[in-house]
């Protein structure tokens, strides 16, 4: 039987690199971070001791370099999971499928995948310019509608138990839900919040913002902030990670995801200095990451 992945699935070019990411096997470390600014890399790959490669197609920009002895490469997503449609699968081939014959290699990579992005918190005291790390993904977004992917039975019960407090309009989102990877989340407990985040379609009227479009769920930012479910709170809100969470639930991968607080919405309150917090949460995540 021919299973090469045809040209039009996996696409590679002239320089036998991935179509989107514009990286070639060779160029990706094992253990990634993925932002979603790509002028966030620069400010990742400068704490790096040696940088190996610089790469860019598009808003996709990845630098590959060394802390100490580990190889880490940084990877702009853009905004959105759409993007992080793109983003995961390109990794994932990369590593798990052989380029020169197309067929998926007999043996899995597992790679570590940390997003360290920005994000709107839902509870009054999670304060601007604070870190948290999502124990969970959750998507109102649509992405995870295209894949099969099996869910834990505590992830069921959390899902279900969100299904019945957060009614969202017929036909306007069909949530998933993915627990981040534990084996990652253990390495970061001192210094930040933890809990849920969901993941939303957009930044304004899907976070509940209004400028001059009118919300067909007005009452959504109180819906999230008051849910509760045994110790589990949502704690904030963001455009990727359970994307990132849900991905790498279907291909295999140990993802987290680590934001920086740069609004709380309960507050009404922005970061004052956003740069400085996204600049100290790469400062923290390094040093932890550079560890593990
Ligand atoms: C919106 O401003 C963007 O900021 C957040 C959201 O997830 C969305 O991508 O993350 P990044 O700062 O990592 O892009
Ligand atoms: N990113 C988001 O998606 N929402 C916010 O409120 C802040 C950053």
């Amino acid at each position: 039987m021919d299973n090469r992945i045809a040209a039009s699935e996996l696409i590679i070019n002239n320089r036998g690199a991935i179509y989107h990411l514009d990286v070639r096997p060779d160029e990706l470390a094992h253990t990634i971070i993925t932002v979603g600014d790509p002028d966030r890399v620069g400010e990742v790959s400068k704490h790096f001791d040696k940088i190996e490669g610089k790469y860019q197609h598009r808003e996709f920009v990845t630098h590959t370099g060394y802390i100490g002895n580990k190889r880490l490469s940084v990877v702009s997503t853009g905004i959105g999971t759409d993007n992080i449609d793109i983003v995961l699968n390109e990794l994932d081939a990369l590593v798990n499928i052989d380029f020169e014959t197309r067929q998926v290699k007999p043996t899995l990579t597992s790679l570590q995948i940390i997003r360290l992005g920005t994000s709107g918190a839902l509870q009054e005291n999670i304060p601007v310019d604070s870190f948290v790390v999502s124990s969970h993904g959750l998507g109102l977004d649509n992405l995870m509608n295209y894949y099969v992917f099996e869910n834990t039975s505590a992830e069921k019960q959390l899902l279900e138990s969100f299904r019945g407090q957060v009614f969202l309009q017929p036909g306007g989102a069909n949530p998933c839900l993915f627990e981040a990877s534990a084996k990652l989340q253990e390495h970061f407990t001192d210094g930040f919040h933890t809990g849920i985040t969901v993941t939303c379609p957009g930044f304004y009227a899907p976070q509940g913002r209004v400028l001059r479009g009118a919300l067909s769920n007005p009452d959504l930012i109180d819906k999230l902030t008051s849910f509760n479910y045994e110790h589990h709170r949502i704690t904030n809100f963001e455009m990727e990670t359970s994307g990132i969470y849900g991905m790498g639930r279907v291909l295999g991968h140990e993802c987290l995801s680590i934001s920086a607080i740069v609004a709380n919405r309960i507050r009404q309150e922005f970061s004052k200095d956003g740069g400085a917090a996204v600049a100290a949460m790469i400062e923290k995540g390094l040093g932890i990451i550079a560890a593990i």
